[in-house]
């Protein structure tokens, strides 16, 4: 007689099956899961962490009220592709982010991609600074795995909000071992940037970041990434920049070049302490005749002067549009102003001579 006789044998028998079952099961998932990277979600804020008073409000809407473990439970696709755990780092509007954030969120970066268990990391951020975030990171991540940076341009409340399919494919490319090795990434829209030349290019449409002439570095399609070219500047373990012993970065700031602009702003910001300054320049990062004075006498006093450009697009050319070999100017190559600000910063914790300075604004 194979089924056992007794109603007690039976359930003995059927208890024995369901614990078996249920090993089965749990061993499937963990068998699963020990396949599936490790990727951990830092929050920062912003507008993929935004909320609005109607699923129609894109713009005047909250940025920066949903948690971290609220954005990863909207999308229940993640937990399929990648055992993610969630950190809320900081919770603000991109537009207030400070040097002190910088310095918690790249060190907090550090720390977890030297741990074995951690296979890539995503930034959640708002979009109005996520290209100086992304490039600081660029600068001072010391790992080769993957970082992405990523954010959306509509609430979370919104129709059609593009944050949860960003954070989908932001976390795919996170746990994807060919993203490694490439520097820190910006995926937005299905696209892939890499974080030295992408920047914000429109106020509010979903299709904002752009790398306009040097082009995006891959695709997202279908959740998988496709890259194409890979970048030829210097970036995460290559730099010579560390901060794991940072507190606080050198002030440097950025005078804005127009037409009939004076010497206000750049004696002010000088006056209020900054050890370097970008000249945003117009054209090829010219220096207007009234701002110049100023700019020559800062240089003389030790303040490094970078010549950038307001263009957008393009290399500054040294000598070109100044002596700067005279002048004892550095010119900024092809970074904004706003990354070349950067660059500026982490260079000054190094040296204050301007051969070296230039040297890294060729080599990052
Ligand atoms: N204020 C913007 C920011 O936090 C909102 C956004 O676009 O993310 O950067």
């Amino acid at each position: 007689m194979l089924f056992p006789s007794t109603a007690r044998a039976r359930a003995a028998l059927f208890g024995f099956l369901f614990m078996f079952a249920a090993a089965a099961v749990q061993a499937e998932a963990a068998n699963t899961a020990a396949k599936l990277p490790n990727v951990t979600i830092l929050a920062t804020g912003g507008t993929i962490a935004g909320t609005g008073a109607s699923s129609t409000t894109t713009i005047g809407y909250t940025a920066a009220t949903v948690g971290v473990q609220s954005l990863i439970q909207a999308v229940p696709e993640i937990a399929k592709v990648a055992n993610v755990t969630g950190e809320q780092v900081f919770q603000i509007a991109s537009e207030n982010i400070s040097d002190a954030q910088w310095l918690q969120l790249a060190k907090r970066v550090n720390l977890l991609l030297a741990q074995s268990n951690v296979d890539g990391i995503v930034i959640t951020h708002g979009t109005d600074t996520l290209e100086e975030t992304a490039y600081f990171l660029n600068l001072v991540v010391k790992s080769k795995k993957p970082v992405v940076v990523v954010g959306s341009m509509r609430p979370s409340t919104a129709l059609s909000a593009d944050g949860p399919i960003n954070l989908y494919n932001a976390v795919r490319l996170a746990g994807t071992p060919e993203a490694a090795g490439r520097g820190v990434l910006v995926a937005m829209n299905d696209q892939v940037h890499a974080a030295r030349d992408v920047t914000k290019a429109n106020t509010t449409t979903a299709d904002t970041f752009r790398t306009s002439e040097l082009g995006v570095i891959g695709y997202i399609q279908g959740g998988k990434p496709f890259f194409y070219r890979e970048v030829s500047r210097k970036h995460t373990v290559d730099t010579e920049f560390d901060i794991s012993k940072l507190d606080a970065l050198p002030q440097v700031d950025v005078a804005y070049a127009y037409a009939n602009v004076g010497d206000v702003a750049v004696n002010a910001l000088v006056a209020a302490g900054a050890r370097g300054l970008v000249h945003a320049g117009v054209g090829n990062g010219s220096l207007p005749a009234k701002t110049r004075p100023a700019l020559v006498k800062a240089r003389k006093d030790g303040v490094v002067i970078v010549r950038a450009s307001r263009v957008g697009q393009g290399i500054v050319a040294r000598n070109g549009e100044a002596n700067d070999d005279e002048l004892d100017f550095v010119v900024a190559d092809t970074l904004s102003p706003q990354k070349a600000r950067i660059l500026l910063m982490l260079a000054l914790t190094k040296t204050t001579s301007t051969r070296e300075i230039q040297r890294m604004f060729y080599t990052y």
